[in-house]
């Protein structure tokens, strides 16, 4: 099996140029308010554009919303030795049995949570103005993180932008609306707008361990389906990115952006879009590898051991499965030992979730 040569990805610039967010969200938002009027109609501009280029497919995707599988407790290998080094290493985990929703978590799930409670995502709250010394308090919006492909390769840093406006309900941009999209998965929620969700469903985040014994489909690979590519003979088995990221989207898969739930054949478990589509939360704290000693239903380290390089000084939780936005050429993280540092307190274009329950 070759070793995977990349060691960047778009998460981790993500990371460098928002997370450090705890760190640079002040420069952030000034920056943010004094260039809005432009930047925002580039972004919008440019997100509609960059969705307009193909027609999504949705004949095939999934009509039946909302129901979950029994997975039965086992013992699997976890975690992975040959690709990205927070992966290893490597070991036997023992799970009891538990319940996956089949899908992501939609739109449409996530507004009857809403309609229940009146719950307010974390990209919808006015910040408050003790977090932000020195910043005028007209200039604070709410809003969240945007990904927007550039004109060109050296536009790293426009790749993300925090926007005003943003949120699950308007996820492309604040003008975007969810209109006919009740069946696409939930973004911009951040960590705890997960865990609302999830508490108020009688449910629980998955930890790492369960996400990656169902993701791994009944299989001991690097990918989760027969052939050990990622598309073979060009049949692709999730929505990834095709063509050179950041600039060029062929939509090979038929989905240049996030698909509907269920549009991609389900795993040996039944289950959809483990692997790409949105990232999605799980409740384990993050840690640039495994214990492997932590091997019996392992929920990851406690948060005073959480670490990551990219967003030093604060614990962060362990994202799975990819992206619409994962590509060959920059992110090789559609593979279930794959694993991501995320920011708690940030809801993104590309980060969803879904939920488990223990058997009883
Ligand atoms: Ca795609
Ligand atoms: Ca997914």
């Amino acid at each position: 099996m070759p070793k995977f040569e990349y060691t960047t990805d778009f998460v981790r610039i993500m990371n460098k140029t928002v997370s450090n967010y705890r760190h640079s969200r002040l420069a952030l938002l000034v920056l943010f308010c004094s260039i809005y009027p432009v930047l925002l109609s580039t972004i919008v501009s440019a997100a509609e554009s960059a969705h307009k280029v193909l027609p999504a497919n949705t004949n095939n995707c999934l009509k039946e919303i909302g129901s979950q599988l029994r997975i039965e407790g086992t013992t699997f290998i976890m975690g992975d030795d040959y690709a990205y080094r927070e992966e290893g290493p490597a070991h036997e985990v023992t799970l009891s049995s538990f319940w996956m929703d089949a899908h992501e978590v939609t739109n449409g799930q996530f507004a009857e949570f809403v309609a229940d409670t009146g719950y307010v995502t974390v990209a919808e709250r006015q910040p408050n103005p003790e977090d932000w010394p020195g910043v005028p308090v007209e200039s604070l919006k709410p809003g969240s993180t945007l990904f927007t492909s550039p004109q060109d390769s050296n536009a790293s840093s426009s790749w993300w932008s925090y926007v005003g406006g943003v949120s699950w309900r308007h996820p492309e941009g604040p003008k975007s609306s969810i209109k006919g999209k009740d069946n696409y998965p939930v973004v911009h929620v951040a960590w705890e707008d997960a865990q609302a969700y999830a508490t108020w469903a009688g449910r629980e985040l998955p930890t790492e361990a369960q996400f990656e014994l169902v993701a791994r489909s009944k299989r001991n690979s690097t990918f989760p389906w027969e052939g050990e590519e990622l598309a073979p003979d060009g049949h692709h088995h999730a929505n990834t990115w095709q063509g050179n990221f950041p600039i060029e989207n062929t939509g090979e898969d038929e989905h240049v952006g996030i698909a509907p739930v269920g549009c991609f054949k389900p795993n040996d478990f039944g289950v959809y879009d483990l692997i790409g589509n949105v990232w999605e939360w799980t409740t384990d704290w993050y840690a640039p590898g495994h214990n492997p000693s932590d091997n019996s239903n392992p929920d990851g380290p406690a948060e005073d051991q959480s670490f990551d390089y990219a967003n030093a000084g604060f614990p962060v939780k362990v994202i799975k499965g990819g992206s619409y936005l994962c590509a060959p050429n920059y992110c090789m993280r559609y593979r279930p030992a794959a694993r991501q540092a995320a920011d708690t307190g940030l809801g993104t274009s590309h980060i969803g979730f879904r939920t488990v329950k223990a058997t009883k």
